[in-house]
């Protein structure tokens, strides 16, 4: 790990959030995940953003109005003090990766955040805490493990990003078809994650707490590994069409979803 570990304090509230798959197609989630953060962002110290902030992201020369926009309530929350980090998922693995030729600098700039690995190491209100996408940790999906190993070698994100960027958002909308295609075949055990990943990326960590999404299904797990009692909290994903998408604040240690408005 290159970043310095990260201490947050029991007196510091933090947001997570992961899996917004922000699209211009999806308005009404766009609209949701601003007002949610600007509501809410003061109050916490942190804001995590925790991979598939974007529904597609096909190099930092593509940020649309949307991104824009989205980028500029970031910059307005870190500038009022909130610490603002980002981690890449599946969707937005090209986040900050630099565009040959693109001088307009890195999108987590744009946002006054700071890129994260994945995973990330913190230590949250004195838990050892591992953050995560999550996707690392589905390996009995083979396919999509092999294709994450492809789509994160730098020579063929290279290779991709030194298509004109038409050519890549044709490329992205055909990768993302195909991908919604293989979902709906998929049986579903195979979209979780690995028990034995958990545990073993739990254990490199040194972690007692893992917080990551992308699978979709929300929940919080304890169990027991040795003599350490574990726990998996895994973020919602966000779909304003379908009700569905908060944020999860921790505060004093201790995890408390924050309801969505009705509308
Ligand atoms: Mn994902």
């Amino acid at each position: 790990m290159t970043q310095a570990p990260l201490q947050i304090a029991r007196d510091e509230p933090v947001l997570f959030a992961s899996d917004l798959h922000l699209s211009v197609q999806g308005r009404a989630t766009v609209d949701d995940a601003l007002e949610q953060i600007a509501r809410h962002a003061r109050q916490a110290a942190h804001l995590f953003l925790l991979g598939d902030l974007f529904e597609m992201w096909v190099g930092d020369d593509g940020a649309d109005a949307m991104a824009a926009g989205f980028a500029s309530l970031l910059t307005t929350v870190a500038k009022a003090g909130t610490r603002v980090w980002m981690m890449r998922g599946n969707r937005d693995f090209l986040l900050d990766v630099p565009v040959p030729g693109f001088d307009g600098g890195a999108f987590s700039q744009h946002c006054g955040a700071t890129l994260l690995t994945d995973p990330f190491s913190v230590s949250l209100h004195g838990e050892a805490t591992l953050l995560a996408h999550g996707d690392a940790l589905c390996t009995d999906d083979l396919v999509y493990q092999q294709w994450r190993q492809t789509c994160r070698n730098p020579a063929w994100q290279q290779g991709l990003l030194a298509r004109s960027l038409a050519e890549r958002l044709v490329i992205g909308r055909h990768a993302r078809e195909s991908s919604e295609a293989g979902k709906r075949e998929m049986a579903g055990a195979l979209m979780d994650v690995n028990q034995g990943a958990v545990d073993a990326a739990m254990d490199g960590a040194g972690a007692s707490l893992l917080i990551h999404g992308h699978t979709h299904r929300p929940g919080l797990h304890r169990w027991q590994h040795g003599a350490q009692s574990r726990t998996r909290v895994v973020l919602t994903d966000w779909d304003a069409s379908a009700d569905r998408g908060h944020l999860l604040r921790w505060e004093n240690g201790l995890p408390r979803p924050i309801e969505r408005l009705a509308r």
